[in-house]
């Protein structure tokens, strides 16, 4: 592989932003932001100039014919990653593309096979695995300070206003579970493992939106562990933890419990101490999304890490269909189960 990697981005919208300065960033290490792309030319020639990106286009086929990417990011809603997912693949060029995966498993399961036949990098940008607080509690879960992990709570609870930034999320018909499910599921398989079964109940508790904004459920993991999962931007509680998943972990020797701001409090043996695990503001970012905003660069670094190094990505696509297995199963779930008297 070249030492550079040109890089090409699609979709110039709302979370975009984040990558286009997560990829300025990482010029340093080699990565070259060499063009973006967005079917909205206004779009495409904005990004291009405020991020000094050589080109810009309004059609991804003509990017990829013209550019010879090494990398290309695809972050656009979740309707278009199967076509863009499978052009990366028809043209041999290595692909990130942002979470949901798909639509559904079917398309997830379409694009793993397709990027394992044509032996194409693939995988997701599925940041929360890279956000610092979770990161730490990953790794002190690793080092058996808390024992064997045997229960946990998950939960992503907000009443952050998602919908002013991203107003198709209301039309969503299956909305919460396949936009925020996704990453605290994925959490769950970090924190506790493989899921053995797992039971959902979706609520819609905002009339206005389309799909369910609020679901809770319970898993049972490959170890025996048993964990709550929850994620809703139905809270109304304050102070709002808005980016962050709060976790709680008890293991056969101690527990983890994280608090609003990032502080993360770990017994040990009858011992307690206190984390700091509050990512730096970056120079672009903002509170509270500098959490979001700092995993994104963090996601982008270890893609490029990970292609550089010619293993798959921790998030690679077929990683990442077990976690959109969790999210069907969830739907599939809900409100199955009745008490017989
Ligand atoms: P958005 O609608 O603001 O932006 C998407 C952009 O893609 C638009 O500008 C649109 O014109 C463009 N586009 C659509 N089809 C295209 C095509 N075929 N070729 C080129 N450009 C095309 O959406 P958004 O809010 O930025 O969300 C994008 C993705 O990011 C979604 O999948 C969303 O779930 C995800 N997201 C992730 C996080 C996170 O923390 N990981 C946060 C927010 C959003
Ligand atoms: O990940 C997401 O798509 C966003 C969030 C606000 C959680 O970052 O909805």
């Amino acid at each position: 592989m070249a030492d550079r990697i040109a890089v090409g981005l699609i979709g110039c919208g709302f979370f975009a932003q984040n990558h286009l300065h997560a990829w300025t960033d990482l010029a340093p290490e080699g990565a070259d932001l060499v063009a973006v792309c967005d079917i909205d030319a206004a779009r495409a020639q904005a990004a291009a100039e405020k991020f000094a990106v050589p080109h810009w286009y309004t059609d991804a086929e003509t990017m990829f014919r013209e550019r010879g990417l090494g990398l290309v990011d695809i972050a656009t809603q979740m309707r278009t990653h199967l076509p863009l997912v499978e052009m990366a693949i028809r043209h041999r060029v290595p692909a990130i593309v942002q979470k949901p995966f798909g639509r559904n498993i079917a398309e997830v399961r379409r694009m793993v096979d397709a990027s394992k036949e044509a032996g194409v990098f693939l995988a997701v940008h599925e940041n929360f695995r890279f956000q610092r607080p979770l990161l730490k509690i990953a790794e002190i879960i690793r080092t058996g300070a808390i024992g064997m992990p045997s229960w946990a709570r998950i939960g992503f609870r907000t009443g952050y206003d998602v919908y002013t930034g991203q107003p198709y999320l209301a039309k969503e018909e299956r909305f919460v579970l396949i936009d925020l499910g996704v990453h605290v599921l994925d959490v769950a398989r970090v924190f506790m493992g493989e899921v053995a079964h797992l039971t959902a109940e979706l609520q819609k508790r905002n009339p206005r939106v389309a799909g369910e904004d609020t679901a809770t459920m319970l898993l049972r993991h490959a170890s025996g562990a048993v964990s709550v999962v929850e994620c809703t931007y139905e809270s109304r509680r304050l102070p709002d933890s808005f980016p962050e998943t709060l976790v709680e972990i008890e293991g056969d020797e101690g527990a983890i419990v994280s608090r609003i701001g990032s502080k993360i409090e770990v017994t040990s043996n009858g011992r307690m101490q206190v984390f700091d695990a509050d990512p730096p503001v970056l120079p672009w970012a903002e509170r509270p999304w500098h959490v979001a905003q700092e995993s994104v660069l963090e996601t982008c670094r270890h893609m490029v890490e990970a292609l550089r190094a010619g293993r798959p990505a921790a998030t690679s696509a077929e990683d990442n269909l077990r976690t959109f297995a969790l999210v069907e199963a969830a739907y599939e779930a809900s409100g199955k189960v009745r008490p017989e008297v």
